[in-house]
């Protein structure tokens, strides 16, 4: 359903099959080369979420090849298997030949972050990206309200939206720079088929508009 101008939720639209594929994918970038980790601030706190990188390493607030704030390695690289799920979800939220036309969609970055019962993710924009292409998020495991809001400030107007495991949501046009964040998750409500035994996971597809 359309949620905003560009922010399109497609409930449920990863198979059990396709998100067994993406926990075990995510399994092995979590060892490694750079581990899954409580993401350092400049304040000096951590975030609650835990967050691995590939293709490009986000630290805040700026993207890199190599994780300095981590352990100093290379991120692996971004998988083609990963561009076209990016590019048959875009698809399916905005209709076949719905996006822009000349060279597709294509993500080179992906952002997957986990979550215990008690992270939590505080209203934010991503600007570190230097492209206005969609954003695409994949959920898997325990379902969790995701606060989706404006692009002026981090309070009202927002809208809170529920997302449970399988589900997509692009974010593109005029809401690929909302404000947004996940004030809760909801322990225990995952499908075991889905291969998580605990927590959410959440992926997200963005094109970085950086070289090199
Ligand atoms: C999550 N992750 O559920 C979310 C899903 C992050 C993050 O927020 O930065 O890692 S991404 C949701 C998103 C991305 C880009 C734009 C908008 C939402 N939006 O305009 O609402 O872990
Ligand atoms: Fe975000």
């Amino acid at each position: 359903s359309v949620i905003a101008p560009g922010a399109v939720h497609v409930p449920g639209w990863l198979s059990p099959e396709r998100q067994r594929e993406l926990v075990a994918a995510c399994r092995a970038w979590a060892r490694g080369p750079v581990p899954l980790r409580h993401t350092a601030l400049p304040g000096g706190g951590v975030m609650s979420v835990r967050t691995v990188c590939v293709g490009w390493h986000w630290q805040p607030y700026r993207y890199s090849r190599t994780a300095d704030d981590v352990n100093g390695a290379r991120v692996a690289g971004f998988p083609g298997w990963l561009v076209e799920l990016g590019r048959t979800a875009l698809a399916a939220a905005y209709g076949q030949g719905g996006g822009e036309p000349g060279r597709g969609y294509t993500p080179d970055t992906a952002l997957i972050n986990f979550y215990d019962g008690a992270a939590r993710m505080g209203m934010h924009q991503d600007k570190e990206e230097r492209s206005d292409a969609p954003v695409v998020s994949l959920s898997v495991g325990d379902s969790c309200v995701f606060r989706f809001g404006n692009t002026r400030t981090r309070g009202r107007p927002y809208t809170d939206v529920e997302l449970a495991s399988g589900d997509l949501f692009v974010f593109g046009g005029p809401s690929r720079f909302a404000y947004h964040g996940v004030p809760k998750v909801y322990p225990g409500t995952a499908d075991p088929a889905a291969g998580l035994s605990g927590g959410r996971l959440n992926i997200t597809l963005r094109e970085t508009g950086l070289t090199g």
